[in-house]
C-alpha cells in the first residue's frame, strides 16, 4: 500500500487477504498384480521422472504401500489421477492413483 507522509512516498507491507491456493499430493498405491515395469512407465510418462527416479518411487511403493508422485494445484492433480487411472485400466491393471491435500 502507498501513502504520502510529508511529501515522502512510503511503501508499507500489507498482509495479503488471499490465501495461496492449496496443493495436492498425487500418490500411487501398491497392489499385487500391476507389473513393476508398468508402474515405472507410468511414473516416467505422467510425472516426468527419469528411469532411475521412477524405479526408486516404484520400489518404495512396492515395499511401503504408498508413495508420492508429485505435488500440484488441485486441477492439475485431479487430471493426473484421471489420466493414470484411465491408462492403467486401458492396460487391464488395477493400479490405484489418488490425491490428498498437502
Ligand atoms: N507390487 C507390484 C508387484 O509386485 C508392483 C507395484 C508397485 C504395483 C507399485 C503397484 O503402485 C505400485 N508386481
Amino acid at each position: 500500500m502507498a501513502t504520502r507522509k510529508q511529501d515522502d512516498l512510503v511503501l508499507e507491507a500489507k498482509k495479503s487477504a488471499v490465501k495461496p491456493p492449496p496443493l495436492f499430493k498425487v500418490m500411487i498405491l501398491n497392489d499385487d498384480y500391476t507389473p513393476m515395469d508398468f508402474v515405472v512407465v507410468v511414473l516416467q510418462k505422467f510425472f516426468s521422472m527419469n528411469r532411475e527416479q521412477a524405479t526408486r518411487v516404484m520400489l518404495k511403493v512396492h515395499r511401503e504401500g504408498v508413495g508420492v508422485c508429485g505435488v500440484f494445484p488441485r486441477d492439475v492433480a485431479a487430471t493426473k489421477v484421471e489420466h493414470v487411472c484411465a491408462y492403467a485400466r486401458s492396460h487391464q491393471h488395477p493400479l490405484a492413483c489418488v490425491m490428498e491435500e498437502n
